[in-house]
């Protein structure tokens, strides 16, 4: 992982930040380090993690209709993707426009550069024609930027649930980002995990195989590791919860003795009371009415929500008005 905004200083910076808070905290986007992207693929296979599973579901069974509006303009276009990853969902699509022919540029955006890399690389033995243009940034400096802005149409792609990792008011300040960052006509399409039976949403953030449990360790791992600290990995409990009238999923570490941590690289020692806790992720579930709600915040019309066959995920499409 070699993002800017990753190095030494960022890091280092939003660990005292988050460490020094009350509640403690730690933002969920350094999951995603080498041995991060690593666990995250893991839990994509379980069993109990059924968001990849049901958006595979949605891109193949209805990627023609998904991709039927686009097409219609019979132009050329960008493919917009906000943190593409390995671009496995997104190959579903790629393929398809690879068979029809037609002209596109495909922007993938992701703050790993390591996960860009072997995307390019993939993408370039599967499809050795295709126009592809990395970008390496987050998500709202892409859109500030939009380096792929040239009058063409743009469908831009949020997939995978990306946009539950942020709170309510987080995820309305991305509406407004894809707000400004598009023109009339152009579309979006995002993928929300849906609010569902509050058993099955625990289960796939605490799975029976401990999975979960080292993708949340391996941030204190990672602080260990890069921030010359001595977190007890062991000392420390996986706690999932999901409240199911805010739809929020969240995750936290809690200590199960007092303790100190230092921090070598802060030069700093943190005091943990007995069973405090550090709130390291939010992964937001939301109803079609809440969604339809974002949409007409950043000018956006529902064209149509497509969803998996048990009604568990949905990837929208909007048009900006
Ligand atoms: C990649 C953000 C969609 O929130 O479900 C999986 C990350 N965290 N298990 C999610 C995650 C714990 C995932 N997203």
């Amino acid at each position: 992982m070699n993002a800017k905004n990753t190095d030494f200083g960022t890091f280092a910076q939003d660990v005292m930040l988050g460490l020094n808070s009350t509640p403690k905290t730690l933002p969920s986007k350094y999951f995603y380090d080498a041995k991060g992207d690593k666990l995250f693929q893991q839990i994509m296979a379980l069993p109990e993690y059924y968001l990849t599973r049901k958006e595979y579901e949605v891109l193949e069974g209805q990627h023609k209709q998904i991709l039927a509006p686009i097409l219609a303009l019979e132009k050329p276009f960008n493919l917009v993707e906000l943190g593409a990853g390995d671009g496995m969902k997104t190959k579903i699509l790629l393929r398809y426009l690879a068979q029809l022919n037609v002209e596109f540029t495909y922007y993938p955006v992701d703050f790993s550069g390591s996960v860009l890399e072997e995307l390019e690389e993939s993408l370039s033995s599967e499809f050795p024609s295709m126009k592809v243009h990395p970008i390496q940034d987050t998500y709202r400096d892409s859109l500030k930027k939009q380096v792929w802005e040239d009058g063409k149409p743009n469908l831009i792609l949020f997939l995978g649930a990306n946009i539950g990792n942020f709170g309510v008011d987080e995820a309305k300040n991305i509406i407004d980002h894809l707000r400004v960052g598009t023109k009339k006509g152009d579309l979006v399409l995002i993928g929300f995990d849906l609010k569902k039976d509050p058993q099955i949403i625990l289960n796939a953030y605490h799975d029976e195989h401990g999975v979960t449990r080292e993708f949340n360790m391996n941030l204190l791992d990672r602080i260990n590791r890069e921030l010359d600290a001595d977190f007890d990995r062991e000392s420390f409990i996986h706690w999932p919860t999901y409240d199911p009238v805010s739809g929020e999923c969240r995750s936290y570490l809690v200590s199960q003795k007092s303790q100190e941590v230092t921090i070598g690289a802060l030069n700093q020692t943190f005091e943990f009371e007995a069973f405090e806790s550090i709130f390291t992720e939010i992964s937001k579930k939301y109803s079609l009415s809440e969604i339809s709600h974002l949409a007409s915040l950043g000018g956006f019309e529902v064209k149509q929500n497509f969803m998996d066959s048990e009604g568990y995920f949905s990837d929208v499409l909007w048009e900006k008005q």
